[in-house]
């Protein structure tokens, strides 16, 4: 391949890997499972072009003579897509380190690295392809080659976790290891970022469901006990790489909204934390989600969100909101929310 089309080769293969594995947080589970296979088969894929490229540079990256000033730029993008790749491959069968920082954190971090050294690298370097630079089939039978490359590693990994019993062999799809199931509130806390408030105080806190509604409601903890309760057994994914699988008792999301009677305008709704951290689902969606005061027989412990938190069965732990204060009906999506879940906590509200 001309060494333009192995660039963009390269280039198309690191950002639909970054892509899917950032998308893969954003959709339900019956659509992430599809979307890490692609993330898969494009990131060991992305190994054929990386050699080829290695094979035509290694000449001018070993020879410091030879840098110019971009060099370092394009060293760390080879080190990053290594360092994405390698840490990928090793997540999915061994686990270390374990805690934090774990093996997905690093993975992350790589990958978004990458991301940002190869828009740096495009930039600096940025060739446009001619159509000269194609040779039409040949080159479109490399490219398969290449994918199937990438989808042919996948069986092979998955054979090898099962013939060495390794710890890989246990995980979710989406790379996270089990912790804690059917433990009460013996299962991982996890905090974004700022979020750390103290103890809800029941006696002074009410929950309020407003915006595109008939009616606003305001419910103290004893008139939410009063409600009919539902549970459900759903499975906490955090990004963070664990999962934990528990029967959730609570209120449901649609009862509440059949409550305060939703406007014809409704498309969304938000779950809003003391601490300001937010997140909203689509409307449907919301109605089949709980909001949680007993997670197994015990009531929810501080640190897992009490005295109210989301329950969002198919979706990623991060939009699990704890701390629930107020449920808001919406006609739009939340944009504002991707800011809110960055800069929560500190002066708690
Ligand atoms: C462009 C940079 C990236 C490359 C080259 C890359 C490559 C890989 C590779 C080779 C694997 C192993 C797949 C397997 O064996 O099943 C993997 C797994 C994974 N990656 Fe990435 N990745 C990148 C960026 C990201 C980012 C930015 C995220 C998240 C935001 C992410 C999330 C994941 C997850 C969740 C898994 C585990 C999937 C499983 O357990 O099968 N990746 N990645
Ligand atoms: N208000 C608030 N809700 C939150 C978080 C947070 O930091 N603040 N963390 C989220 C993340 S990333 C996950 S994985 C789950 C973790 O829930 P747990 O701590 O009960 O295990 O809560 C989610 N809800
Ligand atoms: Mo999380």
């Amino acid at each position: 391949m001309r060494p333009r089309v192995v660039d963009w080769t390269l280039y198309g293969l690191a950002a639909i890997a970054a892509l899917t594995g950032f998308g893969a947080w954003l959709v339900t589970d019956q659509y992430s499972r599809a979307i890490l296979t692609a993330h898969a088969v494009a990131g060991f894929a992305l190994l054929v072009p990386l050699a080829w490229k290695l094979r035509r540079v290694r000449l001018r990256l070993v020879r410091l003579k030879a840098w110019d000033a971009k060099t370092p730029i394009s060293a760390l993008t080879t080190i990053a897509a290594l360092a994405a790749i390698g840490s990928g491959a090793f997540w999915t069968h061994a686990q270390w380190p374990t805690g934090y920082p774990n093996g997905m954190h690093i993975h992350i971090v790589a990958g978004l690295a990458l991301g940002g050294l190869l828009g740096a690298h495009v930039l600096l370097r940025f060739k446009r392809p001619a159509r000269h630079d194609f040779s039409g089939r040949r080159d479109a039978l490399r490219w398969l080659g290449m994918l199937g490359f990438g989808a042919a590693l996948l069986p092979a990994k998955e054979a090898l976790n099962r013939a060495l019993g390794l710890p890989g062999a246990q995980r979710r799809f989406t790379g996270s290891r089990h912790a804690g199931s059917d433990s009460g509130n013996a299962f991982p806390i996890t905090n974004w970022l700022f979020d750390r408030p103290t103890p809800i105080d029941t006696s002074r806190w009410r929950l309020t469901v407003r915006g595109a509604t008939a009616r606003v409601l305001s419910l103290s903890d004893a008139e939410l006990a009063r409600l009919p309760q539902t549970s459900l057994r759903a499975t906490l994914d955090c990004t963070g790489g664990w999962y934990s699988t528990q029967t959730w008792r609570g209120i449901s999301v649609g009862a509440l909204l059949d409550q305060v009677g939703v406007l014809p305008s409704a498309r969304f709704v938000s779950f809003v934390s003391v601490t300001g951290y937010r997140w909203s689902l689509p409307i449907a969606e919301a109605r089949t989600a709980l909001l949680a005061t007993h997670v197994g027989d015990e009531p929810l412990d501080h640190w897992h969100g009490a005295p109210l938190r989301l329950v969002a069965p198919g979706r990623r732990g991060f939009m699990w909101v704890k701390w629930v204060r107020e449920v808001v009906v919406l006609t739009q999506p939340d944009l504002g929310q991707w800011i809110a879940i960055f800069t929560s906590g500190p002066d708690a509200t």
